[in-house]
């Protein structure tokens, strides 16, 4: 639908790197539609929840170290699509793996330092716990997106 929402998140090496609005705009130039945002050094706790499924793999301990070692940039955006979109926008996993022209391919080297996070396309509860382990209900805002017209037949 329209209003498939999905959340990214820009991981602290890209904002480390002044990669934020790059990220952003990229998504907003797709015509995507941003709904939620923040900027926040993120708990522990937190990583460790968003991070669950990765507990009993090895890179595990130094994943949840490297995600709450500096600001983070948690998002919500909405769109057609937008979990498929997203994920082709941002690329494989592995930037080794990820094509030129997608934001892996264009910013990264390193699976362990690869810019975004985004949910999962392929676990299908993956964007709703995503999106409810960052942001409250008041946080995502309603808006109408002006352009809607133009990007919607
Ligand atoms: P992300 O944030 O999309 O989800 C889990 C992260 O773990 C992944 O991106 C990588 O940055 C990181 N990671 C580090 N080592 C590995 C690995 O061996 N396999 C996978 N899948 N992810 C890894």
């Amino acid at each position: 639908s329209d209003h498939e929402r999905t959340f990214v998140m820009v991981k602290p090496d890209a904002f480390a790197r002044g990669l934020v609005g790059e990220v952003v705009s990229r998504l907003e130039d797709r015509g995507l539609k941003l709904v939620g945002i923040k900027v926040e050094n993120m708990p522990r706790e937190r990583a460790e929840e968003h991070y669950g499924e990765h507990e009993d793999k090895p890179f595990y301990d130094d994943l949840v170290d490297f995600i709450t070692s500096g600001p983070v940039v948690p998002m919500v955006w909405e769109g057609q699509d937008a979990t498929r979109q997203v994920r082709q926008m941002i690329g494989e996993t592995d930037p080794l793996e990820a094509d030129p022209g997608t934001i892996r391919g264009d910013y990264a080297l390193d699976l362990g330092r690869n810019v975004v996070h985004a949910a999962d396309h392929e676990d299908d509860g993956a964007n709703e716990r995503e999106i409810a382990i960052h942001f409250d209900d008041d946080e995502l805002i309603d808006y109408d997106q002006h352009d809607a017209e133009w990007l919607y037949e």
